[in-house]
């Protein structure tokens, strides 16, 4: 997969490339990540890429023509590849939005600055726009390198084992169960026993309870949308009731 990642901030995105998964993953050729600087494709002495608002007002707007010609240069006049814009107006991101994207053999990504964007940026190129969540930041890089991380993670082979992303928090819509490793005693605090008694049935069964505990108490509004089984929600109807005797 292709990511084409526009911004004015170039210098931002290798030291997170070079770490680590994605790294391995860019060099089996399992994804591609090119950074484009849209300061390249301005015209002018100053290349500019920002200017002030029409009808006034404080903060500084980026300026349409360079990030069209950008993405217009790399991708031709009539791209049919996603092109997202990453910014606090959009979709809020989540698992399903990046297993959706990892599908696409391209997708172009979008960094906003200064206080937004030309309103025909993103009316007459991008297709999606996409928020990471509730919160102000001063550009959209970071969002970016969260897309691709998260999309990549979906891309066969670039976890390394056959299993991929299935197991991980938000794969079956529960929360994870709490993970120990060794030692078995850590100044004082034990291994919960059951994991030390190698009963893989017993073991499983602790960790669904787990896991379905922990996401009635934190996030109980993922519980509407979680594959559930029968027995999940016998446990899910003991863990409410337990709650309202107050143990
Ligand atoms: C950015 C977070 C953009 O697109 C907007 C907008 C508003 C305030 C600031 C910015 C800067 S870029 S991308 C994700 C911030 O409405």
């Amino acid at each position: 997969m292709q990511f084409e990642v526009f911004t004015l901030l170039p210098e931002v995105f290798p030291p997170y490339l070079e770490s680590s998964i994605l790294q391995r993953a860019r060099q089996r050729g399992l994804i591609e990540v090119h950074v484009h600087n849209i300061r390249d494709y301005t015209h002018d002495k100053h290349h500019t890429t920002d200017d002030i608002p029409y009808g006034g007002g404080g903060g500084m707007v980026m300026k349409p023509e360079p990030v069209f010609d950008a993405v217009e240069s790399i991708l031709g006049v009539q791209p049919d590849c996603p092109i997202i814009l990453l910014t606090p107006q959009g979709r809020v991101f989540n698992q399903r939005i990046a297993a959706e994207f990892s599908l696409q053999e391209k997708i172009a990504l979008i960094c906003g600055r200064y206080e937004g964007v030309d309103e025909r940026i993103r009316t007459r190129l991008v297709s999606d726009e996409i928020s990471i969540g509730d919160y102000v930041l001063t550009g959209g890089e970071l969002p970016a390198l969260i897309l691709i991380d998260a999309i990549s993670r979906f891309i066969p082979g670039v976890l390394g084992d056959p299993d991929g992303a299935s197991d991980d928090s938000h794969a079956s819509g529960l929360l994870e169960y709490p993970h120990y490793t060794r030692p078995p005693e850590f100044r004082g605090w034990d291994v919960p026993e059951v994991l030390l008694s190698g009963d893989h049935a017993k073991i499983n069964q602790w960790r669904r309870e787990q896991s379905l505990r922990r996401t009635f108490e934190r996030r109980p509004d993922l519980l509407e949308k979680a594959e559930l089984s029968e027995a999940d929600r016998k446990m899910l109807e003991q863990i409410r009731k337990t709650k309202r005797e107050g143990s």
